[in-house]
This record gives C-alpha cells, sequence and structure tokens, in this order.
C-alpha cells in the first residue's frame, strides 16, 4: 500500500543515490516550546543541507506519511495543538483515521526504512525511566533501535533517564552504542555522563562501514551514534542534575506518567534553567544534523 509522500528533494536525492537525513517531529511538537521549535526545524533542515545532504522531517498528515514537510507544513505543525504523539504501538492507527501526528525517535525509525533512509538525526534518545523497576517505563525508542535497522544520531540519551538501565537494555538486545570522538556515553545536556560507552569511532566512515557490515552479516536493528554536544554548549552534570532531580521529584507529586514524561520534565528543565536547557538541546541538535549529513555521506559513498 502506498502511503508514503515524498517532497520533491528527497525523492531526486533518494532516486540519484545521495545523501538523505531522517528527522524527527516530536521534538518540534513536544520538545520544544514556539517559536523556537519551528526556527530550530528549520536550522536543522539548513544546516543538514548545508553540509550536503537533504533533509526529510517525518509527520503524519491526512492519512499519509510525509518524507519531507513544506515550509507552511512545518509552520502548521510547529503551532497545532492537539497533534499526537506517535510511536510504533499507534502510527498505524494514526495514518488510518487521518489525524495529524508526530513522530518519535521510534516511529520516525520506521518511516526512514520504509523510504530506505538509512540516517535519522535527532536530540536524544528515550530510555529506561527512573523507576522503571516498579513502573515499567521503558521508551519504545530501545526495542525499535533493536529491530529496525537505522543509524540513529543522538546526543545520548536525556540525563532524565536512568542511563545505567538504558545502557544496559541496549546491550542486551544487541544494539551497537558508539560514542562519537570519545570514550563517555554522552548525557544530553552533558558532554559525560560517567559511564563508558561500549564502542567508540572517530569519524563518519567508521559508522557508515560498521552499519554495512551489520548488515552483510544479516544483523537486524540499527545503531546508537551517541554525539556529545558541543563543549561551548554544554551544561556540567554538577549543574543539571539538581535541576533534573528538581523536575522528577514535582512529574512524581503530580501523578505524569507515560507520554507526558518526557515533555513535562523537558518544560521543567526548561523554566528552571530560565532557557538554557533549551540553547543546550538546539546546539546538540544541530551538532546531530552535521554527523548525520557526514555519515549519511559516507553510506552514499559506499564508504
Ligand atoms: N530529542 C529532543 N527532544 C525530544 C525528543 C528527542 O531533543 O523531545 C523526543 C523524541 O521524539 C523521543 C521522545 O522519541 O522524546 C522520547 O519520548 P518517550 O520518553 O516518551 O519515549
Amino acid at each position: 500500500m502506498d502511503v508514503l509522500t515524498f517532497a520533491p528533494d528527497v525523492a531526486r536525492a533518494l532516486k540519484d543515490g545521495a545523501p538523505v537525513v531522517a528527522l524527527e517531529s516530536t521534538i518540534i511538537t513536544h520538545g520544544m516550546p514556539f517559536p523556537q521549535n519551528v526556527e530550530t526545524a528549520r536550522a536543522v533542515e539548513a544546516e543538514v543541507r548545508a553540509q550536503g545532504a537533504v533533509p526529510a522531517t517525518m509527520a503524519v498528515m491526512g492519512g499519509r506519511i510525509h518524507v519531507g514537510l513544506t515550509e507552511g507544513e512545518l509552520d502548521a505543525l510547529g503551532q497545532a495543538k492537539d497533534v499526537a504523539k506517535i510511536s510504533r504501538a499507534d502510527i498505524a492507527a494514526c495514518i488510518a483515521s487521518g489525524r495529524t501526528g508526530a513522530t518519535t525517535v521510534a516511529a520516525t525509525m520506521i518511516c526512514a526504512r520504509l523510504a530506505g533512509i538509512p540516517v535519522f538525526a535527532t536530540g536524544g534518545i528515550g530510555g529506561v525511566h527512573r523507576g522503571a523497576e516498579t513502573s515499567f517505563d521503558i521508551s519504545a525508542d530501545l526495542p525499535e533501535l533493536a529491530q529496525t535497522a537505522v543509524t540513529v544520531v543522538a546526543a545520548g540519551a536525556k540525563a532524565i533517564l536512568d542511563l545505567p538501565k538504558t545502557l544496559e537494555w541496549l546491550e542486551t538486545a544487541g544494539v551497537p552504542v558508539i560514542a562519537y570522538g570519545q570514550d563517555q556515553f554522552p548525557a544530553f545536556w552533558s558532554r559525560e555522563s560517567g559511564l563508558k560507552a561500549p564502542l567508540r569511532m572517530d569519524s563518519a566512515d567508521q559508522i557508515a562501514a560498521a552499519a554495512r557490515m551489520r548488515a552483510a552479516l544479516g544483523l537486524p536493528g540499527g545503531q546508537l551514534v551517541a554525539n556529545p554536544i558541543p563543549v561551548e554548549a554544554e551544561i556540567s552534570r554538577a549543574e543539571i542534575m539538581p535541576v533534573v532531580e528538581a523536575a522528577l521529584a514535582e512529574a512524581a507529586a503530580q501523578g505524569i506518567a507515560a507520554k507526558a514524561v518526557t515533555p513535562f520534565l523537558l518544560q521543567r528543565i526548561f523554566e528552571l534553567t530560565e532557557g538554557r536547557s533549551l540553547e543546550a538541546n538546539i546546539a546538540l541538535v544541530m551538532n546531530n544534523a552535521r554527523l548525520g549529513a557526514a555519515i549519511a555521506g559516507a553510506m552514499a559513498r559506499g564508504a
């Protein structure tokens, strides 16, 4: 069944075997406030283009998966109030009902695979939430990485999560976690988490070669490339962790659960840091877009 609507430049690039980078839309609708969300989405697309690749922002609209959005669509999505945050469990229902849906990391990976785009850049993936031993709250992003062959570039996992358990989960599921240019697994707003990443690579070519080898071996699933936030934009762990703890305590007190947890925490941390967390978030997404474009270039060259 044909459910994909390609933006003309994305269709052309895919036909020519030129580099394309998939981008998500939940970060626009649920991850950042307006107007910074739309400005950032535009800047990220421009950065991907500046690096010689074509951006393909994904969203579900009018019963179709859109692979690449027009300026008007991006703008409308950034201001819409009733957009669903969709993942593997609800993407089909959202398309079938004609509702508008923003794609999480998991849903964007599904869309990217359907569209034939092997690389996707975002901010931070979802993971194992604190207290998961009782709540069972584990982001659907993790099992998606274990089954869908897309290389995801993120600044690690958000520091609101239980990072040791997130790494354990990924290891058990056979997902390669590759720190880029350093030994430690980065923690979104901070370059370091205190945890060593299982793998380290220092070039886009190495990452592309590893993806190709996984395909050659017939291994399902993707790779997580954990790209540390640039030094000048980072908020140190010592500074961000008390803020994260305060936001987590508020979420618990208010009984925030399931899909609402991550957007609630990001918004509270934004308020508590007086906007600094958002500046850091924007800087790390831009940085991931650059690396994503480089990896897409390396894959297109067959490096
Ligand atoms: N990266 C960001 N901001 C975000 C997200 C990623 O910089 O808001 C979104 C992604 O869509 C990711 C989601 O899939 O957060 C995780 O949500 P959850 O923990 O409910 O799975």
